[in-house]
């Protein structure tokens, strides 16, 4: 069991991506302006201050020098990243996202709802010109339903949705 101080995989992987798009030059480090950038792109506020300020406390906590804005490699973005989600409200996120989800806001995420994500999905991709990720048909979108379904009723509640987010 992960414990909440430290980041989900799927966190992890989001800010592994987003580093890899900062880190054009793929030299592994970003500047403390990119990691700026990159904090703000994954949704929170920061001044350059106070990354600077992170960026140090991380730093010290890993016994490393602190004497050059320029090496901030992925490791320590992803332990000032980790003290950033902690802080998050989980009960408040957690709505968040159960509502980007339930898009008829009934208070149930259905095959119905998923579909509509999906055909959302679908526009987006066409407007850009990407291709569509395949497998979400609605045999898949069923399959997630049950996956996440504690209470077998074909839905997914609040409550669910709730057990599924808990570490
Ligand atoms: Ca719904
Ligand atoms: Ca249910």
């Amino acid at each position: 069991m992960p414990s909440s101080s430290s980041l989900s995989e799927a966190y992890a992987t989001e800010i592994k991506q987003a580093f890899q798009v900062f880190d054009e030059e793929r030299t592994g480090c970003i500047s403390i302006h990119s990691f700026k950038m990159l904090i703000r792109a994954l949704g929170f506020r920061a001044t350059e201050y106070e990354v600077l300020q992170e960026v140090t406390n991380a730093k010290k906590q890993k016994g490393l020098l602190v004497n050059d804005d320029y090496d901030i490699d992925l490791n320590i973005v992803l332990d000032v990243m980790a003290s950033k989600y902690s802080q998050r409200d989980p009960v408040l996120e957690m709505k968040t996202n159960f509502r980007l989800f339930d898009v008829n806001r009934d208070g149930f995420i259905t095959v119905d709802d998923l579909q509509s994500v999906v055909a959302d999905l679908n526009e987006q991709c066409k407007e850009m010109g990407l291709e569509m990720p395949s497998g979400l048909e609605e045999d898949q979108l069923k399959a997630m339903i049950e996956e996440f379904d504690t209470d077998l009723d074909g839905m997914i509640s609040q409550d669910d949705f709730r057990k599924i987010m808990q570490p």
